[in-house]
């Protein structure tokens, strides 16, 4: 870290301070974090928090990812992935088959899978009961396999869908074997902006009072941000802010993914600033001033698929301590350009943490840590059901 007279030079001597005791940060202190002029010193905060709290592990987790349907009725501005309908060029629907297929190819490769990641649009005909089926199938096939699926948007649809609360949809899918939630769909949370980029979709405090239903229920949720569009530095902090007073609330935020906007296929409109190759600079002041925002969340994910995996290694000198995973399959940012390879090894994941001056710790989808004999790329006469 830099010394205290060169936070005092740019400022930030209260920041500094208030990050050296541990206390929390006032939005006023997050916009002077996304306003200094010098990256580093506020990664070098950030550094400081990661490594109280997670000292030199990188997390990484041996999972798969489902995206059972691009048909959504949200039609949100920046989504490439969305089609309108079913018959739409480009729309698919997974049927359980097809899910279970993709389970048995993974297995077939070796894969002890710590994490079935499910998540998709906000598809008009597909029920409750339907997904109901597909978790207690998956679970009854892999009673090990923890369950990480549906955001808290695809909750309020199946909601509306059936005509019960949100509520009662998490209570029967907790039910069927969900044990986790992914933190899409948060956006922006700012009631200005985010009728622009996703109008139709779950509001702010919906979204919010969701995750803190799930969390009273036992189910651990993450949290994301969509950044990179249309939003400014304030509303950025706000987002972040409304996570942090969310989670002194309900507790049950496990890790924090800012997503940066990938541009191709979308129908949003950059401004004229915005234009041009994406800054990587400001995606690692993002990681960072999120770690030093959101002192009650445990993890902070640089998301490989998404920040590229140069950026992610980068990520985890700016606060970050999580890559996410093996994954194999992902369509959401590939849609919009993501530049970054469909699937990692483990050993790719380990050597890209190792090669960060990171200590690789294989995880599951609550964050458990696993232990180091966990089954990891085994011959297949090894693999476990
Ligand atoms: O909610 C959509 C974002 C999210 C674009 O919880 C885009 O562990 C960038 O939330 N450019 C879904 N982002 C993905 C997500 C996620 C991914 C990995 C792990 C976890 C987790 C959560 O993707 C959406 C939206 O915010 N998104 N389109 C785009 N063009």
């Amino acid at each position: 870290m830099f010394d205290a007279p060169y936070y005092a030079a740019l400022g930030l001597s209260s920041i500094h301070e208030k990050v050296l005791s541990g206390r929390r940060l006032s939005f006023d202190d997050g916009l002077a974090l996304f306003n200094c002029p010098d990256i580093t010193a506020v990664g070098a905060l950030a550094l400081h928090a990661r490594r109280r709290l997670h000292g030199d592990a990188a997390f990484y987790v041996v999972n798969r990812q489902i995206n059972y349907t691009n048909v959504c009725v949200n039609g949100c501005t920046f989504c490439a992935f969305r089609r309108d309908e079913d018959e739409e060029p480009g729309a698919f629907r997974l049927s359980k088959e097809d899910i279970l297929e993709r389970l048995r190819a993974a297995r077939q490769s070796s894969l002890h899978l710590d994490e079935l990641h499910i998540v998709g649009g906000c598809h008009p005909k597909l029920r409750l009961a339907w997904f109901e089926d597909v978790l207690r199938t998956v679970r009854g096939l892999y009673p090990d396999l923890p369950l990480k699926a549906f955001t808290p948007v695809e909750i309020e649809h199946f909601a509306r869908l059936e005509g019960i609360s949100s509520q009662e949809v998490l209570q029967r899918l907790q039910a069927a074997g969900l044990v986790m939630m992914p933190g899409g769909g948060a956006e922006i949370f700012d009631e200005k902006l985010r009728p622009q980029i996703c109008p139709h979709k779950a509001d702010a405090a919906a979204w919010l009072r969701i995750s803190g239903e799930a969390h009273a229920l036992g189910i651990k949720t993450n949290c994301t941000m969509l950044f990179g569009h249309l939003e400014n530095y304030a509303q950025r902090v706000d987002h972040l802010c409304r996570l942090r007073e969310q989670q002194d609330k309900s507790g049950g935020f496990t890790c924090f993914i800012p997503l940066p906007f990938l541009t191709e296929n979308s129908r949003l409109k950059l401004p004229e600033e915005r234009l041009g190759p994406q800054s990587g600079l400001d995606r690692l002041r993002t990681v960072a001033v999120s770690r030093l925002m959101l002192d009650n969340i445990p993890h902070i994910k640089a998301y490989w698929i998404m920040m590229g995996p140069k950026l992610a290694q980068t990520a985890l000198w700016y606060g970050a301590d999580d890559l996410d995973g093996t994954i194999v399959e992902e369509r959401i940012g590939h849609m919009a350009g993501a530049e970054s390879s469909q699937g990692m090894t483990i050993t790719e994941l380990e050597n890209m943490i190792r090669q960060s001056g990171f200590r690789p710790v294989r995880r599951n989808a609550v964050f458990e840590t696993m232990p180091p004999d966990a089954p990891g790329e085994r011959k297949p006469a090894e693999a476990r059901p």
